[in-house]
């Protein structure tokens, strides 16, 4: 882990944000109130290892696809005193979620903005291994960027959503997007890009397994599993090579290898969890099921594979000609098109919120 700045993790965080937004911090706001949405998303390629634990930054690049309509939907308002709801409901002020959401404001407060409130709606079951800290992160910067009328550019979006949580530099993008881990101790080299590919056959599916909270948080476990488990070292080399290979794929519209290697990916991610002392084991009984399931379906010529984060659900992925036979198999699948609908991204809705993309 690196450290400057005198050591202090808000001192560096506070300057990363100095960094980023230049002679705008510390502005007025420009209105009362402003709202977005980010959506989820989903590694390909998993983020798993820090290189520094105050900025978030990666050990190494991560691709993921985003969402759609699955995601948050966040309001911030200026107040004089903080109060958060999620999912309609006040987060107590003791509770880590608020904390860890008061430390990250602290980063953007101004003598004309000492205090916010903010609301968050999921529209996906939070702890459910979807909703994320990922779209909520991404959904706050973009509130920020609206209420401050930074008018940011995405490159910049991603870094402010980045020291929220990791995965929400990913999140401020569609389709698919690649986080760049960076290699600079400030972080401004890491940040999260879109790649060109649009896809709109491809699907992914969720089972929801459990949707009860998990009994250790993703943050912790990557600590731990980084910390203690003795396959992590072989961790990085994997993700690298299973990045290049997720490149050529989706620029070739491969899907097996697209989702063989996406497969591979996470399941070495949860050896490294299991290999961690005390061990994490995230799968239930029926997440075993479900992998026995995929392979058995491939065995039968079924182009379909599994992804799972961090938590017992499994994700499917597959093409738009499958849906039909795999919701046969699995009767409570929850398909998402990511790229249904528009053709470019310059059609999608969150493109359309004025943000520059170039
Ligand atoms: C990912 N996950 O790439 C991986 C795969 C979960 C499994 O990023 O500490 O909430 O906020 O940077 O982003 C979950 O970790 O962690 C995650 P922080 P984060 O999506």
């Amino acid at each position: 882990m690196t450290r400057n700045f005198e050591g202090s993790a808000n001192v560096r965080r506070l300057a990363a944000v100095h960094a980023a937004l230049g002679d705008r911090i510390g502005g007025a706001p420009a209105q009362h109130e402003a709202t977005a949405f980010a959506s989820a998303n989903i590694a390909l390629c998993k983020y798993w290892g820090k290189r520094d634990h105050d900025l978030n930054l990666p050990m190494t690049n991560s691709v993921s696809l985003s969402l759609g309509s699955l995601g948050t939907r966040t309001s911030i308002r200026l107040s004089d005193m903080d109060r958060y709801w999620l999912n309609g409901e006040l987060l107590p002020c003791d509770s880590p979620e608020a904390h860890r959401l008061a430390e990250y404001l602290d980063l953007f407060r101004s003598e004309q903005a000492p205090a916010f409130e903010i609301r968050s709606d999921n529209t996906i079951p939070t702890a459910a291994g979807l909703a994320s800290s990922a779209s909520a992160y991404a959904a706050l910067a973009r509130a920020l960027d609206r209420l401050f009328d930074w008018r940011l550019d995405l490159r910049t979006l991603s870094i402010l959503a980045r020291l929220g949580s990791g995965s929400a530099a990913r999140s401020v993008a569609t389709g698919f997007v690649e986080w760049h881990a960076g290699t600079r101790e400030d972080g401004a080299d890491s940040f999260a890009e879109q790649w060109p590919e649009v896809w709109p056959e491809l699907r992914i599916a969720t089972l929801f397994i459990s949707k009860a909270p998990k009994a250790i948080g993703s943050r912790e476990a990557m600590r731990r599993s980084v910390e203690t488990s003795p396959l992590y070292s072989a961790w990085p080399t994997t993700a690298w090579r299973d990045l290049a290979s997720l490149r050529a794929a989706v620029g070739s519209r491969d899907f097996p290898r697209m989702g063989a290697i996406a497969e591979a990916n996470a399941l070495a991610m949860h050896a490294v969890l299991i290999a961690s002392r005390p061990a994490i084991i995230y799968w239930q009984p029926e997440t075993l099921a479900v992998l026995r399931q995929v392979e058995l379906l491939r065995a039968e010529g079924l182009s379909v594979y599994a992804t799972l984060d961090a938590g017992p659900n499994v994700k499917l992925l597959f093409l738009a000609d499958l849906e039909t036979a795999l919701r046969t198999a699995f009767p409570d699948l929850a398909v998402v098109a990511p790229f249904f609908g528009y053709t470019n991204f310059s059609s999608h809705p969150l493109n359309a919120q004025k943000i520059d993309f170039a």
